[in-house]
């Protein structure tokens, strides 16, 4: 499979501490193939280490967010050779959602439409998922004889618990994005008009917080779900220790004393 680096598919929008990116192969619904899992990774490596980002988003071009794993690229008919698919997520898929999920800012996604198979999962492990009311979130999986990936097995069942995930992953239905809301699913669906400033606004608002506290904040969610209380109360004691250190903690606390606003410089 070609690993080459397709810049086109993937554009990255850079302003005042907020790193957009967004999926860019409309008319195949943003559907991902090597090229653009090569794209994605490069710009989440340098949007980590660029000293500027503190807020990511993630979206779509076009009518859809995502939908899933380029289909047309497998050859499934008589004859070939089975693909490998264990080896495509192996190399793709779960070191992007394993890079979304530790990335030390909050990513957002926003739903601009459709989310279906990988393109529903990768959305689920961002870190607050707005959807445009019109957009539908689809495990499409089940109807091409595969099971859910990227961290869909997983992250189901802890959203919105075992009957709605297996309901979703057995068949393959789409879910509104009020239903996902209402279910916990996603943070929350907006007006479709409304999706685009909603989610500028909070992400300009992060963008001025505490950056480095709420990179530990989101490690300390992400790992208790293999924890138990006192693993998880360890954890707590020693990213407490470390946000304890940081800059915008001693600010924090100044401004709260100098009854002044505080400027966080995600130190
Ligand atoms: C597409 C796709 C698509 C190519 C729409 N591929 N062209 C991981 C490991 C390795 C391999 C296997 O997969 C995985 C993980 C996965 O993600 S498996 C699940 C893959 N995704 C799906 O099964 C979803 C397939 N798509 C759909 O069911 C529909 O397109 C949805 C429900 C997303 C949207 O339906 P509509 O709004 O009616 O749009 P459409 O079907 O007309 O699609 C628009 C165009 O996009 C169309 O092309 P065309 O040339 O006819 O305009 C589609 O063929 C193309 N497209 N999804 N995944």
């Amino acid at each position: 499979m070609p690993n080459r680096l397709d810049l086109e598919t993937i554009l990255v929008d850079r302003n005042d501490g907020v790193a957009t990116i967004t999926l860019n192969r409309p008319e195949k619904l943003n559907s991902f193939n090597a090229g653009m899992h090569a794209a994605l990774k490069h710009a989440l490596t340098e949007v980590e280490s660029d000293g500027v980002t503190r807020t990511v988003v993630l979206t779509g071009a076009g009518r859809g967010f995502c939908a899933g794993q380029d289909l047309g690229d497998r050859d499934v008919s008589d004859g070939a050779e089975p693909p490998d698919l264990g080896e495509t997520l192996d190399t793709l898929y779960n070191p992007l959602v394993l890079k979304l999920r530790s990335l030390p800012m909050p990513v957002i996604a926003a739903v601009n439409g459709v989310a279906a198979g990988a393109g529903c999962n990768i959305a689920l492990a961002c870190d607050l998922v707005f959807a445009a009311q019109s957009a539908k979130f689809i495990q499409a999986f089940c109807k091409i004889g595969l099971v859910p990936d990227s961290g869909g097995t997983w992250v189901l069942p802890r959203l919105v618990g075992r009957q709605r995930a297996l309901g979703m992953a057995l068949l393959g239905e789409p879910v509104t994005a009020e239903q996902a809301q209402e279910w916990g699913l996603i943070w929350k669906a907006v007006p479709d008009a409304d999706l685009t400033a909603t989610v500028s606004a909070l992400a300009a608002h992060l963008s001025t917080q505490p950056t480095k506290g709420l990179g530990f904040i989101k490690q300390a969610i992400n790992q208790s779900a293999g924890h138990n209380l006192e693993q998880q109360l360890d954890l707590e004691r020693d990213l407490q220790r470390m946000a304890g250190r940081t800059n915008d903690y001693r600010e924090g606390v100044r401004a709260f004393m100098g009854k002044r606003p505080a400027i966080f410089r995600g130190s």
